[in-house]
C-alpha cells in the first residue's frame, strides 16, 4: 500500500518533509500540500506532481490524502491536529504539537474520543541513532540508576526574529523530550540562570541560558542553551549514573592530519546532524500506517508535556525562580507512552 500524504505548510522543513517522503521512504507519496503562500504551495507541488489546495480543511478532507504531515508555524498547528481527528486521519505534526497546554489538551480529548492514537509528534531525536545507543545502555543497568544529566544545544547563529522564550519553546524542546524519554522520568520543575550574554547576538536576547530541571525521582539535568555559539552545531548529553557514565556521540567525521595537526569538521546545522533521525522516523510513521497500526512514536501526552514544561521554562526566566511544571495525571489511554515506556529498544 502506498500512503498518500498531505502537507499542511511548505516552508523550510515542509520541503525538507516532502522530499524526504518522496525520494528516501518507500512506500509514501506526496499528493497534496496547501499553505497561506499560494506561490510556495504551487512550487513544491510542481516538483512532486502533487494538487494544491486552497487550506488545512479542504486538503484534510481530500478522498487522495490517508495521512496529514502539519509542518506549519507552530501557533496553527492544533487546528490542523484538531481536523485530522475529526476527519479520522493520521497525522503526523512537527514539534510543537500546539504552543498553549489548553490546546495540547484540547488535542488529548479528542484522540482519546475518537479511541485511537492518530497523532504523532515530530521529536526527531528518538531516532537518532546516538541517542538510541544511550537509551539502551541506560535500559540495560550498565550504569546504575542515573543522577545527574550534563547537556548542552548549541546553534552557530540565530536570526533577528529569534527572541529570548524561544530558547525554551523551540530550542531546549527537543531535549525535554529526548530527556523524559531517555530516563523513563518525569520533568516536575524548571529554573533558568543566566551567565553573561555574548556580544555576538541580536540585543533583545538573553544568550546562552542555563536551564535546570528536576525530576520526579530526583535526578538533576542542566542544559546549557546557546544558539550564537558561532563554531557549529553541537549537541551534547552526558548521563551520570551511580556505576558509570554514558554519553552521547558526536557524528562520525573523518580525521583529516596536515599542517601539524589534526583535526575533524564539525556539522552546521540541524538539518545535517539529525538527517538520519528524521528518515528513521518517517520510514516507521509510514509503516505503521502502512500496516494499519496505531503510531508508536512521541504522542500527543508527550507533545502535552513538552509544551507544559517549555512554558515553565520561560516562566521561570522571567520570574527568576524555580516553577513547577504542573503536569496533570496521565489518563490510561497514553500508558504505553512516555515515561514508562514503550517496547524495549534495539542495539
Ligand atoms: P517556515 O516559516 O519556513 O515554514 C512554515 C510554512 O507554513 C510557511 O510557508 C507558512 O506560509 C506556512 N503556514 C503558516 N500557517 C499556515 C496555515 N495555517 N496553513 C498553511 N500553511 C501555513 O517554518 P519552518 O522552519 O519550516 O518550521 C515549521 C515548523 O517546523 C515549526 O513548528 C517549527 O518549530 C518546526 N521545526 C522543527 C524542526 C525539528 O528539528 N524537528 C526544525 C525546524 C522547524
Ligand atoms: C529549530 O526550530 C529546531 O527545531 C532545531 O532542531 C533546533 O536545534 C533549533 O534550535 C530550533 O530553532
Amino acid at each position: 500500500m502506498t500512503v498518500r500524504v498531505g502537507v499542511v505548510g511548505t516552508g523550510w522543513i515542509g520541503r525538507e518533509h516532502i522530499r524526504r517522503l518522496t525520494d528516501t521512504v518507500t512506500g509514501a507519496e506526496v499528493t497534496a500540500v496547501t499553505d497561506i503562500d499560494a506561490a510556495r504551495a504551487e512550487d513544491a507541488a510542481a516538483d512532486v506532481g502533487a494538487r494544491v489546495f486552497a487550506d488545512g480543511p479542504a486538503l484534510i478532507a481530500a478522498d487522495d490524502v490517508d495521512a496529514v504531515l502539519v509542518t506549519s508555524w507552530g501557533p496553527t498547528h492544533a487546528e490542523h491536529v484538531l481536523g485530522a481527528i475529526a476527519a479520522g486521519k493520521p497525522v503526523f505534526c512537527e514539534k510543537p504539537l500546539a504552543t498553549t497546554t489548553q490546546d495540547c489538551l484540547r488535542i488529548v480529548e479528542a484522540e482519546m474520543a475518537h479511541g485511537r492514537r492518530l497523532v504523532q509528534v515530530g521529536f526527531m531525536r528518538r531516532y537518532d541513532a546516538g541517542y538510541r545507543q544511550l537509551k539502551h545502555v541506560i535500559d540495560s543497568g550498565r550504569i546504575g540508576e542515573a543522577l545527574v544529566v550534563h547537556c548542552a544545544h548549541r546553534n552557530p547563529t540565530v536570526p533577528e526574529s529569534y527572541v529570548s522564550d524561544m530558547a525554551a519553546l523551540d530550542t531546549a524542546v527537543h531535549e525535554i523530550d529526548v530527556l523524559r524519554w531517555l530516563l523513563d522520568d518525569e520533568i516536575v520543575s524548571a529554573q533558568v540562570v543566566t551567565p553573561r550574554s555574548t556580544s555576538r547576538r541580536f540585543a533583545h536576547l538573553t544568550d546562552p541560558q542555563i536551564m535546570l530541571y528536576e525530576t520526579a525521582k530526583g535526578v538533576r539535568i542542566d542544559l546549557e542553551v546557546f544558539v550564537n555559539c558561532q563554531y557549529g552545531y553541537d549537541i551534547q548529553c552526558e548521563v551520570v549514573g551511580e556505576e558509570g557514565l554514558v554519553r552521547l556521540p558526536d557524528p562520525a567525521a573523518v580525521g583529516v592530519r596536515t599542517a601539524g595537526q589534526h583535526s575533524t569538521a564539525l556539522l552546521t546545522d540541524w538539518v545535517g546532524r539529525f538527517a538520519d533521525a528524521f528518515d528513521t522516523e518517517f520510514r516507521e510513521w509510514i509503516a505503521g500506517i502502512a500496516a494499519g497500526d496505531a503510531p508508536t512514536g512521541p504522542s500527543t501526552w508527550d507533545g502535552y508535556a513538552a509544551t507544559v514544561i517549555s512554558n515553565a521554562t520561560v516562566e521561570a526566566r522571567r520570574s527568576g525562580g524555580i516553577v513547577g511544571a504542573g503536569m496533570k495525571p496521565r489518563p490510561a489511554f497514553y500508558a504505553g507512552t512516555t515515561p514508562s515506556s514503550r517496547r524495549p529498544v534495539e542495539g
